[in-house]
């Protein structure tokens, strides 16, 4: 991989102590055609630079980077750079028809980004179809020089992607099932850091290795990538410190097992202190809705091979069932925030903007149609201009502005049997919630039972939010704050809110523009389980939204 280090002549100068080491990380990313085997199958993909997963991208705290999308796919596409926050960065932050326009084949967009008060894994994916499926990578985040992890420096790190894998088409699957109206196809498999693992045909050679040094420790920065389906990950025989989730420090928490929605990260630390042999790492779904919904219920598996190592058989993890929601749960909610630690960010205790969001799946009036709702509005993309452009532009008849606060009409939100009443039809729309600069909201996150109760994990752009607490059933609208975390709450930038359930999260709307916030299953985004903030601009040109770059494609 090359990589293009300049100094920051000038801002090193003016700043000496503190920025001496931002750098300005420049990339280039060439989106193509590839085709790969797998599963005793030959597919063309669409992938970054020939590989799949697509190149890992490196960077301290404090770099800015820059990286040049050149498309040379058939198919338009965007890149989202899943959890960075940067202030000032909505142009780059990438979901098609949300802040840009997608890349058309032959054209290119150049995304620039600082990358500061994060630490940690972020990882990069197309914002636009189903291409997310292969066109991902990891986006690693490192202490800036002179500065250290709040833990003892591990001997290596080694991201661990977890894929998901379709023998066909992905952007023909989608669209295949939202003309339908019906699910999209399952997929045919999961992987590893693009394998899927020796429990799959044709596959035994398609197993990722990790080779270690017993007695040594290691950070796992485990992002789950798949389309559609949380996971449960393990380590035979080893356990699990977790240091950090979504680029924020959590305390330190012992665990056998990982929990990940797609979106989220988790950087676990593990000390390979067992026998020399060799061992699985295995990621099985964690399926809440089960019976209800078919889903790839298949297991991905990669091997841990300590140095040193000749015994015939490794040793294979027990996981938990699909259904296992305590264990999600336990998980989840044991995470806390490092308060105090770097980057930490206080909880604002005062609220500005309190909204209760109901979230779930529901249908469309006429002809039964899947659809999905966030306070049963189903979000519809525009196709004329991006939401941003429309915002910078003062354009009208894009979006409206009146996202509603709280749901209409009051109902048993979680009882099973509501699917049966009128309640369950939703209509399209294309709304925003208008934030003033600066502002703090939270939001109650309700789960609703029209089809089938199930854990949604929501996605907010161009913010981090705390979690201040998590439940089953019907939010307690007045008991609910006693029980909420402001003290060392986990920060993240997806949430997966449980099954039947609610979740509450707080952010403050210090970054202006225009940006989504849905659920980060690709069956529920095109059904509409998406809504949008509009962050007005602030009162200085520092908190203002620049205009457009120049090379912003056009639609
Ligand atoms: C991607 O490929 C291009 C063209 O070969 C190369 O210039 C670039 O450095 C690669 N980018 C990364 C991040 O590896
Ligand atoms: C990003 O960093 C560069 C170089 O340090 C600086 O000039 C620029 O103002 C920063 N941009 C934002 C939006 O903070
Ligand atoms: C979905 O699955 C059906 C049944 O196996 C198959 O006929 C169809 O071609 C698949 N769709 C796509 C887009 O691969
Ligand atoms: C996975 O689903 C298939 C089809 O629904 C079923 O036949 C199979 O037994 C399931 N496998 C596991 C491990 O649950
Ligand atoms: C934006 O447009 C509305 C009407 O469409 C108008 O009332 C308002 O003054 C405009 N604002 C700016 C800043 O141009
Ligand atoms: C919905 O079903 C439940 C029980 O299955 C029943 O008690 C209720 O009356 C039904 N409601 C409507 C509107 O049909
Ligand atoms: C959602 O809106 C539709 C259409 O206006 C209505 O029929 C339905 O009852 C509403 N559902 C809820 C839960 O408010
Ligand atoms: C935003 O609010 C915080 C306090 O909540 C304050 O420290 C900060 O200065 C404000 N930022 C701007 C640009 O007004
Ligand atoms: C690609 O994007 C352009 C610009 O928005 C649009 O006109 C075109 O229909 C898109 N193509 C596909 C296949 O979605
Ligand atoms: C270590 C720890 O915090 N464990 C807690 C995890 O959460 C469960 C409830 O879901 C508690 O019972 C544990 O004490
Ligand atoms: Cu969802």
């Amino acid at each position: 991989m090359e990589r293009f280090v300049f100094l920051v002549a000038i801002a090193s100068a003016l700043l000496a102590s503190s920025t001496a080491s931002a750098e300005i990380v420049e990339h280039s990313f060439i989106v193509k055609k590839l085709t790969v085997r797998k599963l005793c199958h030959e597919q063309v993909i669409t992938a970054v630079n020939g590989s799949l997963p697509g190149p890992t991208l490196r960077v301290r705290e404090g770099d800015k980077l820059v990286v040049h999308v050149l498309n040379e796919s058939p198919y338009n596409v965007t890149i989202h750079w899943h959890g960075v926050f940067q202030l000032l960065s909505a142009w780059a932050d990438g979901p098609a028809y949300v802040t840009q326009c997608p890349i058309r084949p032959g054209h290119g967009y150049t995304y620039k980004f600082n990358i500061t008060g994060q630490e940690g894994t972020l990882w990069w994916h197309a914002h636009v179809s189903w291409l997310r499926a292969t066109v991902y990578g990891a986006l690693i985040i490192r202490p800036r020089s002179g500065h250290r992890y709040p833990f003892p420096k591990p001997h290596k790190e080694i991201p661990i992607l977890i894929g998901e894998w379709w023998n066909a088409n992905v952007v023909n699957v989608e669209s295949q099932g939202r003309l339908s109206g019906l699910p999209p196809n399952n997929s045919d498999a999961y992987t590893i850091n693009g394998r899927p693992g020796d429990l799959y045909p044709c596959s035994k050679k398609q197993t990722y290795k990790l080779k270690v040094v017993q007695g040594k420790t290691y950070m796992l920065r485990i992002i789950n990538a798949a389309l559609n389906n949380q996971h449960f990950f393990k380590i035979a025989n080893h356990r699990m410190t977790v240091v950090s989730v979504d680029a924020a420090y959590t305390e330190p928490y012992l665990t056998d097992v990982v929990v990940i929605a797609p979106g989220q990260t988790t950087d676990v630390l593990v000390t390979f202190d067992q026998r020399i042999g060799s061992y699985y790492m295995a990621a099985k779904p964690y399926a809440s809705t089960v019976p209800a919904i078919p889903f790839d219920n298949t297991t991905t598996r990669g091997l841990i091979l300590y140095e040193g190592d000749t015994s015939p058989a490794p040793v294979m993890p027990a996981l938990p069932d699909f259904d296992d929601t305590p264990t999600a749960h336990r998980f989840y909610t044991n995470l806390t925030g490092l308060a105090g630690g770097p980057h930490w960010v206080p909880v604002p205790l005062h609220v500005d903007e309190h909204m209760f969001v109901t979230v779930g799946v529901n249908l469309l009036r006429g002809g039964q149609r899947f659809a999905a709702s966030m306070n049963n509005e189903s979000f519809v993309l525009p196709s004329r201009l991006s939401m941003l452009e429309a915002f910078f532009d003062n354009v009208s008849g894009i979006y409206t502005t009146d996202f509603p606060d709280k749901p209409a009409v009051k109902f048993d939100y979680t009882n099973p049997n509501i699917g049966n009443t009128s309640l369950i039809f939703t209509k399209k729309s294309t709304k925003v919630k208008k934030l003033k600069f600066n502002s703090t909201v939270e939001i109650v996150l309700q789960n609703t039972a029209f089809l089938a109760i199930e854990n949604h994990p929501i996605h907010v752009h161009g913010f981090n939010f705390h979690v201040l607490a998590q439940g089953f059933g019907n939010y307690d609208v007045v008991n609910g704050p006693k029980c909420f975390n402001l003290v060392n709450p986990q920060s993240r930038n997806t949430i997966a809110v449980p099954v039947g359930g609610w979740a509450v999260i707080r952010f403050q709307a210090n970054n202006p523009g225009v940006w989504l916030a849905h659920c980060h299953l690709d069956v529920h985004l095109p059904l509409g389980l998406a809504m949008g903030f509009q962050v007005e601009n602030g009162p200085t040109p520092s908190s203002m939204l620049p205009p457009p770059p120049p090379d912003l494609p056009k639609c």
